[in-house]
């Protein structure tokens, strides 16, 4: 074997038992570097013949292209090794569902609703729900509407168009226009002393500025032996000082007519509107805030209750309105819009 044979024999097997590009690089370097084997032999081709130096000088070009690719396909392995070991160790399921930064947060109607249900539940009344599709006695002639009221108007109500009833007729089916549908089938399913609060959507045909055809209500049903328009000052007085959070809040109540309520009232909060901004609990403005009154004693005998042994008082307060008061939204329809950077703005956080 020649000296040549020889070496290319040992830079060879020095090649493949390179297991790293740093290793390999110094396989390199010995052989092909400024002071490698092959370049310290291509300096000794000075010392021979011309046809000998013609001869060797071929066949250490030869060997130089020889271990050049050598160690370009060895090199190659190698990267190709390294980062196919990455791409395990650093495996990525692109197709797992992504877990973004919580995004959520609470409508301010569910939060009002909330803070709402805490104060009363506080005075002992019991969340109570009922379905949202009803029938126009539980909508109106339980609650004493007479014939021709004008929330019976179709204009005000949705009814629903499946059957050939015709309204008025007590079984044609409707979309509840107040939430008081929910109190009649407590007060027909329950014997005093009743103490309920119902909150819900109800539906309305009206859209504009303050008016949007679904909206929240919550309204209170109180009934016992000798409840009296006393108790109903004292409940909705505690109840706006602690939803508002003014210890000495000013109160009112106006006479006002309801169907089912008799005496009926509105009830208004101080404020003060001079500065073009409105704040409550100061001031000598008012403020209407909700409706009430006590339980009109058709409703009772159209229930089921005995109105010579119970009396009751009942209120009702619109959800948004209260919520725009409390946390200072201007306009009504946005809180429908489902617009994320509005409920960034306006809800609030998960804890
Ligand atoms: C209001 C105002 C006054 C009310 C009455 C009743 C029921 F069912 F007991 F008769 N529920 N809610 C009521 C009374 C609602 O909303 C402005």
């Amino acid at each position: 074997m020649s000296n040549l044979d020889a070496l290319k024999q040992d830079i060879t097997a020095a090649v493949q038992a390179a297991n790293d590009i740093a290793a390999l690089e110094d396989v390199r370097v010995s052989a092909l570097g400024k002071k490698g084997k092959v370049t310290e032999m291509m300096k000794t081709l000075g010392k021979l013949s011309p046809d000998e130096r013609k001869e060797m000088g071929q066949a250490l070009n030869v060997l130089k292209n020889e271990i050049s690719a050598e160690i370009d396909a060895r090199a190659s392995m190698l990267k190709n090794a390294a980062l196919n070991e990455r791409l395990e160790q650093e495996r990525t399921d692109v197709t797992l569902s992504i877990r973004p930064a919580q995004k959520g947060s609470i409508h301010p109607i569910s939060q009002t609703i909330t803070e709402i249900s805490d104060i009363f539940a506080d005075m002992g009344f019991v969340l109570t729900e009922g379905p949202e599709i009803e029938d126009d006695f539980h909508n109106f002639t339980a609650l004493n509407f007479p014939p021709g009221h004008p929330a019976r108007d179709m204009h005000d109500t949705f009814y629903l168009p499946d059957d050939d009833r015709q309204t008025g007729d007590d079984a044609k089916r409707l979309l509840r226009t107040h939430t008081s549908t929910v109190q009649v089938h407590v007060m027909q399913n329950q014997k005093p002393p009743i103490r309920v609060l119902v909150p819900g959507r109800v539906f309305r045909s009206d859209y504009d500025m303050t008016h949007t055809p679904m909206f929240h209500q919550i309204e209170g049903l109180l009934i016992d032996k000798s409840t009296h328009m006393g108790h109903l000052k004292g409940c909705l007085t505690e109840f706006c000082r602690r939803f508002f959070e003014t210890e000495g809040l000013s109160v009112r109540f106006r006479p006002s007519f309801f169907p089912f309520t008799e005496p009926s009232a509105e009830m208004d909060i101080q404020c003060d509107r001079s500065g073009g901004e409105l704040k409550i609990g100061t001031g000598t403005d008012w403020l209407e805030i909700l409706g009430c009154g006590m339980v009109h004693p058709n409703v009772l005998k159209n229930c089921g209750i005995d109105p010579e042994e119970y009396q009751g008082f009942a209120f009702g307060l619109g959800v948004e309105r209260v919520a725009m008061l409390k946390y200072g939204i201007p306009d009504l329809r946005t809180f429908f819009e489902s617009d994320v950077r509005w409920l960034r703005h306006y809800g609030f956080g998960i804890v």
